[in-house]
């Protein structure tokens, strides 16, 4: 830990929007946020007014709001656009007697459509569920069925993905194609929308009103539907400024799909409330493709994930030299932990330090973070967001001072905490159940300049000879060896030790596997970390198991360790 703690790269930005930090911190009040809102004072709220209309309404209808590219698709949309488009939707909802509080899925793959779609089911005060392209089967009726969903959006290429005989709550499928043929239950959606009228009532809604409903695996049971509502938008908002530290004229893009938290509040959200360039890329990552859509865009904000980052890495320097890349001001990374060596890495090659932030699908919204304006310890989550109270507490709820692991806990409430766990109360409860506390279920230390530090999830903490272990400072330096792609470490029971680490490792092209090289890897922790840190075990993979957001699933390679079923795999990448 103290290793780690030593090492600051100072602030790339002091003339962000968010300025000193502990200035911002200190004087700090969520109602001059609310105060940005007209709702404030007209009681009138729907985050897709918000979000696309309200730029129209005040002259900036022209400018580009989405700059959608695929291998087939390059198409730009302006405020104006996406107001027209999304009015025709809610039209085309509303004729089918959709209505406020209804839930409508959406599932396909990224396009100019998918966005309109989420937009107009907002308009209407509908709640969104969106689901990612690579579910299957079970992935799908498990999340249609759990929610009570009365539509979908989707393609003629995942129909058969859903089981419309299961569900009898479903009773419209809008389809987005070529050609469809209609038939009872199933809408064509290119010529629902051309008949659709450009113009709506938005329906106003209360701020507690439901906005979403996202998916998520717990490490037990079936997915959790987590439901946020419109107040939402108020972190979406101040995080935006704050942390994403958008201005008026950025080009701001966040490579994550919508079906996961951080393609809706920061892939759709966040940047179209703060009226900037959203850029969406659909198709697989490639390093070239990446640089190329940072180019080609001219973007200036970046939001990424770390597995992102290690494959960019892995890709080296070289390419990078191919590509302007200078437009860019400003990049931030989520999902897993950061680790230090990506971050040093980020900064040598493009010349930016890669700013950390921590949050949940359950939270919402960005809670502990890097800010521009902030010196930053690589390996750190950064430090609390303006408004929020993070601690690290034991579980009863007692504050532990600087440098004690613990739960990572969050003071109650936040305009973007989840309201629900759709149908299962006991779920939501257990998150709460320390009075005045989130219990995020990640422990973490808080280091004596208030930096937090990610341990590990509750249940994924190894406990060797009565040493607590965190896998990702593990995970960390073994991708620092020039032959490790990708790590993942679990507790493997042992007889003596309680647990012994073992290592998955994905080798980087040019190294084969062979035993000599498992003792280099080992002897490099052991010498680079500690000994008690060193992996007992390590097993070569050509993949690890992760999920579509990029984190290595830890309890699949237990589960794979163990001879156990790997549990809900509905989130896997493939
Ligand atoms: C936004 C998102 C949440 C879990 C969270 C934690 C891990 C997220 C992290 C991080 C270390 C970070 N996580 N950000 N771990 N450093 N900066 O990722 O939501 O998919 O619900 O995952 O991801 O374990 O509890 P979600």
């Amino acid at each position: 830990m103290s290793q780690l703690q030593g090492e600051i790269i100072t602030a790339d930005a002091p003339s962000s929007n968010l300025g000193n930090y502990e200035e911002a911190y200190a004087n700090f009040h969520w109602e001059d946020v609310e105060k940005q809102f007209s709702w404030y004072v007209t009681g009138k709220v729907n985050l897709a007014y918000e979000a696309i209309d309200r730029h129209v309404d005040a002259g900036k209808g022209d400018r580009p709001a989405l700059l959608f590219s695929d291998s087939a698709r390059n198409e730009t949309y302006t405020f104006a656009d996406l107001q027209r488009k999304s009015n025709q939707f809610a039209n085309v909802l509303r004729g089918q007697g959709i209505s406020k509080g209804d839930r409508v899925f959406v599932f396909m793959p990224r396009s100019p459509e998918l966005y309109v779609s989420i937009l107009g089911i907002i308009k209407i005060g509908a709640v969104v569920g969106p689901l990612f392209e690579a579910f299957m089967e079970t992935a799908v009726k498990d999340r249609l069925e759990d929610s009570g969903a009365v539509a979908l959006v989707t393609t003629p290429g995942l129909l058969p993905r859903v089981k419309r005989d299961e569900l009898p709550l479903l009773k419209t499928i809008f389809l987005v194609g070529e050609d469809i043929e209609t038939q009872e239950g199933i809408v064509d959606y290119n010529t629902a929308m051309e008949a659709a009228s450009e113009e709506t009532e938005i329906e106003w809604v209360n701020r507690e009103d439901g906005l979403i409903l996202h998916y998520t695996s717990g490490s037990t049971g079936k997915p959790k539907g987590v439901y946020h509502v419109h107040n939402a938008m108020l972190q979406h908002y101040h995080t935006g400024s704050v942390v994403l530290d958008l201005r008026e004229n950025d080009v701001y893009w966040c490579t994550a799909d919508p079906g996961w938290v951080t393609g809706t509040s920061y892939g759709i959200f966040a940047p179209w409330l703060h009226g900037v360039t959203n850029v969406v890329r659909g198709g697989r990552f490639s390093p070239g493709d990446w640089y190329e859509t940072l180019q080609r865009n001219k973007v200036t904000v970046w939001y990424s994930a770390p597995t992102a980052f290690r494959m960019l890495m892995g890709a080296g320097e070289d390419i990078v030299k191919q590509y302007d890349l200078s437009h860019v001001r400003h990049i931030l990374s989520v999902g897993e932990p950061l680790n230090p060596e990506v971050v040093r890495w980020g900064h040598k090659v493009y010349g930016h330090r890669i700013h950390d932030t921590w949050w949940m699908t359950e939270t919402g919204g960005q809670l502990i973070c890097n800010y521009p304006s902030m010196p930053i310890k690589p390996g750190s989550m950064g430090k609390p967001v303006p408004g929020i109270e993070a601690a690290i507490i034991d579980d009863n709820g007692k504050i532990l001072p600087p440098n004690r692991m613990g739960n990572l806990a969050v003071r109650t409430p936040w305009p973007s905490m989840m309201r629900l766990i759709w149908n299962n109360a006991p779920k939501y409860e257990e998150y709460f159940r320390i009075p005045g506390w989130y219990i995020s279920g990640d422990t973490a230390y808080m280091d004596e300049d208030g930096y937090f530090w990610f341990q590990g999830r509750i249940d994924d903490v190894i406990n060797s000879s009565g040493e607590r272990i965190g896998p990702f400072e593990v995970e960390s330096k073994l991708v620092e060896h020039p032959a490790v792609a990708e790590a993942g470490v679990i507790g493997k029971p042992d007889p003596t030790r309680g647990e012994i680490i073992k290592a998955f490792i994905s080798l980087r092209e040019g190294y084969t596997p062979s035993e000599e090289l498992k003792a280099e890897i080992a002897r490099f922790v052991k010498e680079g970390l500690s000994a008690h840190a060193a992996p007992r075990e390590i097993e070569f993979k050509d993949k690890l198991p992760k999920t579509r957001s990029g984190k290595i699933m830890r309890r699949v390679l237990k589960a794979w360790e163990l001879n156990l079923p790997a549990g809900d795999l509905s989130t896997i990448e493939d």
